[in-house]
């Protein structure tokens, strides 16, 4: 009596998740060596270090650049990035006037109040006075969930945009929702039945190397923790409300319209060890 039974599928699919696991090893490694790199440009360790750590540092540039867009200038500090697209690029689905506001306003206000958080928990650390640690790291959760959420926002969608995912993105989908249209159809369900303020995500969840949908309160409540996020749809009502009103269904449909499924791609590619690394690092 045979204990396994090998079938082609079955197969394919071990070939699938094995070899994502040591490719994304692989991605993940070069992150941490980064990371690592980073670290020794802080203490300064001669010469040598110092030009491994330029290395290092332009490869976390890169990697960072593509996850999470635009999040710090050269030097690490927190900025709002420039639209990569006019304010009136995703017309009629999102409107100039809901693009000004929510970049320039809402947006900027994420980057500042991440900013002063991260000063005040400093300033705890130099006084040892920190009767407020527990108001500041949660000014920090909630400015930097929704200044990382919002770059990542931004560079997932496009002028021309819609359509769907390709390459090793819409393999992974198949895979782990059955079909690139469940998966779509389950963001956008999720998405528009977050309670309040929130949004919905496509990410990738580094524990159990697979796409998974979730949505988030507010920007950082109701996370998994160790997932990256791929694809995310704002759906406060400072996202849609001049246009759509009430209907966030409707907005979700247009957000459809101008996903750029090649950055979102791009993410999971990278993250794979499939693009970018290697040619960043
Ligand atoms: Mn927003």
């Amino acid at each position: 009596m045979s204990d396994a039974k090998t079938t082609p599928d079955a197969s394919r699919r071990d070939f699938l998740r094995h070899g994502g696991l040591a490719l994304a090893g692989t991605a993940f490694a070069g992150i941490a060596m980064a990371q690592q790199e980073r670290s020794n440009i802080a203490v300064g360790h001669g010469a040598s270090a110092a030009s491994g750590a330029a290395t290092g540092a332009a490869a976390h540039k890169h990697l960072m650049q593509k996850m999470v867009p635009g999040a710090t200038d050269d030097q690490g500090h927190y900025v709002l990035p420039p639209l990569p697209y006019g304010y009136d690029a995703l017309e009629p689905h999102i409107d100039a006037q809901t693009m000004r506001l929510h970049h320039d306003k809402h947006h900027q206000g994420y980057v500042d109040g991440l900013i002063k958080a991260e000063e005040k928990l400093q300033e705890a650390m130099n006084t040892g006075d920190y009767s407020l640690v527990e108001y500041w790291t949660n000014e920090a959760s909630f400015n930097g969930a929704g200044h990382f959420l919002h770059c990542i926002f931004w560079d997932s969608m496009g002028p021309n945009g819609g359509g769907g995912p390709s390459g090793a993105l819409s393999e992974a989908m198949r895979r782990d929702f059955g079909s690139e249209m469940n998966g779509l159809k389950l963001f956008a369900h999720a998405s528009a039945s977050v309670e309040g303020s929130g949004w919905g995500i496509l990410g990738y969840q580094i524990a159990a190397n697979k796409l998974v949908v979730l949505q988030a309160r507010n920007h950082q409540l109701l996370s998994q923790w160790a997932i990256i996020p791929l694809l995310c749809v704002d759906v406060w009502e400072h996202a849609y409300y001049l246009k759509y009103q009430n209907k966030r269904k409707d907005y979700i449909d247009a957000f459809m319209n101008v996903v750029n499924w090649d950055s979102v791609g791009q993410r999971y590619n990278l993250l794979m060890g499939k693009e970018g690394a290697a040619q960043g690092m």
